[in-house]
């Protein structure tokens, strides 16, 4: 134990967000990589986050649970750092909401055509799946209109945001929700993936067991 933050996750997981802020951020973090689905695969896991799901923080008290609170978390805790966006200056109201906007709208129909379509094919939902594919191309909508004539979502920079919902379009990548995704999104993700501090957080993760 080296008393850094630890980040229980799985590679490839939503917790990639906060492995790419604190790569970003420059804040030690330590990585405890479990196998995916960690509440089967790693039921003791069961006792720090009686949720099972991946991401946990632990930072001395706190504990937290929500990937793009992690990363701002990060982005934050010793100081503001320009991944993030402090009251006060251009665009903090763009950067809250584009950070809650990731999961909360765009990752949610993307998790439901997972379950229904990939991984639980065999239930008979797989129609309801590609329901979700489309509601979630159609989500897309907010962040296309906002990255015109903008190479990040906030404040001229990199911020906390563009990892939050650029993991979304990673993860869509890397399930076959590509189809629908529109070509300047693809080319806004091409320029996030070419980050050194995405690349760093990708090997770090590579460590474990790939999950999804
Ligand atoms: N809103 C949470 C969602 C966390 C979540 O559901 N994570 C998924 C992996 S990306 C998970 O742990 N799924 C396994 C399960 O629910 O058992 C976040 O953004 O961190």
């Amino acid at each position: 134990m080296t008393g850094a933050p630890v980040l229980y996750t799985c590679a490839g997981s939503r917790g990639f967000r906060a492995t790419w802020a604190a790569e970003e951020a420059g804040v030690e973090l330590e990585l405890e990589l479990l196998p995916f689905p960690p509440r089967y695969l790693a039921p003791e896991y069961l006792e720090q986050n009686p949720l099972g799901t991946v991401p946990l923080l632990v930072d001395g008290d706190v504990r937290m649970t929500e990937s793009c609170a992690i990363a701002h978390y990060l982005a934050t805790k010793e100081g503001f750092t320009p991944l993030a966006v402090a009251p006060g200056q251009p665009d903090y109201a763009a950067y809250c909401d584009f950070t809650y906007h990731a999961d909360a709208t765009i990752t949610f129909p993307q998790t439901v055509f997972m379950r229904f379509a990939l991984f639980e094919k065999d239930k008979g939902f797989e129609e309801a799946g590609y329901a979700y594919a489309k509601w979630f191309w159609k989500r897309l909508v907010k962040l296309e209109q906002r990255l015109e004539g903008r190479k990040f979502l906030c404040a001229d920079r990199f911020t906390v945001a563009d990892i939050c919902c650029g993991y979304a379009l990673m993860l869509a990548e890397r399930v076959g929700l590509d189809e629908g995704v529109p070509e300047p999104l693809k080319a806004y993700r091409e320029r996030l993936k070419d980050r050194e501090g995405y690349r760093r957080a990708q090997v770090r993760e590579s460590a474990g067991p790939a999950a999804i």
